[in-house]
């Protein structure tokens, strides 16, 4: 073969990939939205957006991580995730100081929005059980 048919080849075969590529985003635009797709190019400024997970570390449950420092008046985006093994899939995350209280099943995130209007220090924890270890959510004055 030629040099020019190798080539001819060599690029159908790349745009073919190209486009079943293209087509695996477009299904997988189409699907339903996985645990944590959602990116910060998404968030709308002033939104400062966190992933906060529950783990499990030999034996102990923690909320991960265990400080979320805000501005006053930022909206905050919390998607809670509960990645605990073992027979109960249910953990809480509730943060009193700001009326908050969620229960996030293992495989469902739950995503939460506020304005962080309050200063302080706001600690957090699982209202289910008093053993999980908590965190605490701080929100600095507006400089
Ligand atoms: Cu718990």
């Amino acid at each position: 073969m030629s040099k020019m048919i190798l080539t001819k080849i060599a690029l159908l075969a790349g745009m073919t990939v190209f486009m079943l590529s293209g087509a695996a985003r477009t299904i997988a635009a189409d699907a339903p939205p996985a645990a944590g797709a959602t990116t910060a190019a998404m968030e709308e400024p002033g939104t400062k957006a966190f992933t906060v997970v529950s783990v499990e570390v030999d034996d102990t449950k923690f909320w991960l991580p265990s400080t979320i420092t805000v501005d006053q008046g930022d909206k905050v985006k919390l998607t809670l995730k509960n990645q605990v093994p073992g027979a109960s899939n249910q953990h809480g995350f509730t943060i009193p100081g700001y009326n908050i209280t969620e229960v996030v099943t293992r495989g469902t995130p739950k995503t939460i929005t506020f304005v962080a209007d309050k200063t302080g220090v706001f600690p957090y924890s699982c209202q289910l059980h008093a053993a999980h270890v908590g965190g605490q959510l701080v929100v600095n004055p507006k400089k």
